[in-house]
Formats: structure tokens, C-alpha cells, sequence
């Protein structure tokens, strides 16, 4: 008798051990992909971009999305030819931002002609065609452009300054953000007869231009420059040092306004450098799964998705602005 439980004992426990394995073995078993998204990214030359890159790629490893991920590196023509790759490789969606607004046309035509949706994420383009595109997710960058100059009346106001001479640092010309900034910035100080913009210079949202611009405008208004106003952080922590070696206190000499909110600028706004930055969330990765894999099951989609965003500024105690993930 003794035997016999004792075989029985080996061969429930030898069961146990190959249907474990058995799960295992399942577990291993390729999880088919939900979903394949072709994502064209315009390049990494700035820490908003290389955390919305983050963002994008884990929100499609959390959503089960096989992502063909292409790097323009700052170049609309390489943007166009990942588009017609993935139009080859047959993706279910594609998505992309636009580095500028114009010359996308044709190659959306040859996606729609294929019957892949395309999304547009962060920035948006300029076309005249019908359904080309069925969702832009992205920021107000109008808002943005309008909350940094509110920002500055209310400044002014406080400092009881009675004429402000501002220099404008923009993005790169032609794309959303540069344009909807400037023009939420402007429309809003256009009522305000203190305000002046002496020059605005497209610093193409790069660190290295944001310096060279600077450097430019100081040579030619020096301490008549009141405000700098940056379309982003990257390009406003290249122009500070320029600012220092003139000789000039940023944040006291003159007034600092960014715009993206990265971890840097928001350590700098801490230290009085910066004075005021407008958020721009690079977090749009949520957003871009849920909506790729509604047009994937066929179902209708928001055409518009912007963020909330808020302002951080010496108005406030910066001490409690809390980690900002990029
Ligand atoms: C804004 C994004 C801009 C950022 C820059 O959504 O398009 O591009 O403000 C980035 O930092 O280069």
C-alpha cells in the first residue's frame, strides 16, 4: 500500500512539474501585437523631444503596440520617406509630428489611398485637402504663446514698468508650435502699449542657436533688452551664459519666459535664472495608443486632443513644483 502512494506522489508531483512547465512554455508564446504603428519622430534636439520619444515608446510596450519607431533627425524629407515605408510595410496606423506645417500632401494622399489613418502627434500641418488626417493630439501652443505674455503684463504691472523692450527667440519657422506661440504671445501684449518686440530670431529650438541668438541680440540692444521671450528651454539655456558673460543678472537684469517645463529649466526657474516657464507636456503617448487602437477596431476618434497644461513662475513657490519626468 505504501508503495502505491508513494508512486502516486511522484507521478501527481511529475504532473504538476510539466503542466507548471506546460504554463510557462504558453507564457513564453509570442503575445500577438495589437496593433502595428508606424511612428515618425522629428528628431531629439531637445529634452521635450527625447521625453515625448520615452513617453511614445513606453505607452506601446504598456498598450501591446508593436511600434516601428524612425528618427527624421530634423529632416521633413526623411519624415516622408519613413511615411512611405510604413505605407509599404502595411502598418494599421501611422502617426507622426510635422516638423514644419507645409509639403505633406502627397504622401498623405498616398496613405489615405492605401487606407491607413494617420495621427498627428505634437504638431500639426497645413493643407486644404480634406481627410487627410484624423486626429491631431498635441498642446495649444496659441495658449501657451498667450499664458507667457500674460505672465509678463502681470509682471510688469508689479514691477511698475512703464515701457518693456522684448526679444523674441522663436522655434523652428513654419512649425505649429513657433507660429501658434507667437502669435498667443503677441495677440495678447497687442492691446499693452509698454510693450515693445524689438527683434524676434528663429533659434530653431536648438541650445546651440538659442547662444548664437542671444549673442546676436545683445550686440545690438545690450541692456535695452528688458525680456527674453524662448519658444522653448533648450533654446532659453543656451542664451543664459550669453546673458552672464554680458555682464547682465538673468531674471533680474531681464526678464527670462520659457516655454516646454524640463526638469533643467524648471531647476533654473528655481535658482531666480529663468522667471517664468510655461508647461508643454511631451506626454502624449496615452493619448496616441487609445486613439491608434480605436481607429484600429474601426471606431470614431476625438479630432483634437490638446493637454492640460499650466505655468510655473516666481509668482508661485517653486520649491514645490514636483519632478518633471523630462
Ligand atoms: C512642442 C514641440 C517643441 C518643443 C521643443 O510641442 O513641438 O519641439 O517646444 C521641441 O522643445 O523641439
Amino acid at each position: 500500500m505504501k508503495t502505491m502512494k508513494k508512486i502516486v506522489c511522484i507521478l501527481s508531483t511529475l504532473m504538476l512539474v510539466l503542466c507548471t512547465l506546460g504554463c510557462s512554455k504558453k507564457a513564453e508564446q509570442p503575445v500577438e501585437p495589437r496593433l502595428l504603428l508606424g511612428f515618425s519622430q522629428i528628431g531629439s534636439e531637445s529634452a521635450w523631444r527625447i521625453g515625448n520619444t520615452r513617453d511614445i515608446e513606453a505607452c506601446a510596450e504598456e498598450y501591446g503596440v508593436s511600434l516601428m519607431f524612425e528618427n527624421a533627425n530634423q529632416k521633413q524629407e526623411n519624415q516622408i520617406d519613413a511615411i512611405r515605408r510604413f505605407i509599404a510595410y502595411k502598418v494599421d496606423v501611422i502617426a507622426f509630428s510635422p516638423i514644419v506645417e507645409e509639403g505633406w500632401d502627397n504622401v498623405l494622399n498616398e496613405a489615405k489611398e492605401a487606407g491607413i489613418p494617420v495621427i498627428l502627434v505634437d504638431r500639426d500641418v497645413s493643407t486644404d485637402a480634406e481627410g487627410l488626417t484624423k486626429c491631431l493630439i498635441g498642446a495649444d501652443f496659441y495658449k501657451e504663446g498667450v499664458m507667457a505674455a500674460e505672465y509678463l503684463i502681470r509682471k510688469a504691472d508689479s514691477l511698475g514698468l512703464e515701457h518693456v523692450n522684448i526679444v523674441e527667440i522663436t522655434g523652428t519657422e513654419n512649425s505649429t508650435p513657433m507660429r501658434q506661440r507667437q502669435a498667443g504671445f503677441v495677440d495678447t501684449i497687442a492691446g499693452d502699449d509698454r510693450m515693445v518686440i524689438l527683434e524676434s530670431i528663429d533659434g530653431d529650438f536648438l541650445k546651440s542657436r538659442g547662444a548664437e541668438c542671444m549673442r546676436s541680440l545683445l550686440g545690438t540692444y545690450g541692456s535695452d533688452i528688458d525680456v527674453v521671450f524662448s519658444h522653448n528651454d533648450e533654446m532659453t539655456l543656451g542664451a543664459l551664459p550669453e546673458i552672464e558673460k554680458a555682464g547682465f543678472v538673468p531674471g533680474q537684469d531681464m526678464i527670462i519666459i520659457s516655454i516646454d517645463g524640463g526638469q533643467e529649466a524648471i531647476d533654473v526657474l528655481k535658482e531666480g535664472r529663468i522667471n517664468c516657464v510655461v508647461e508643454c507636456t511631451p506626454k502624449l503617448g496615452k493619448e496616441l495608443m487609445e486613439t491608434a487602437l480605436k481607429l484600429k477596431a474601426g471606431e470614431e476618434v476625438d479630432t483634437l486632443i490638446h493637454p492640460v497644461e499650466e505655468v510655473f513662475s516666481d509668482e508661485q513657490d517653486t520649491s514645490l513644483i514636483a519632478p518633471r519626468g523630462y
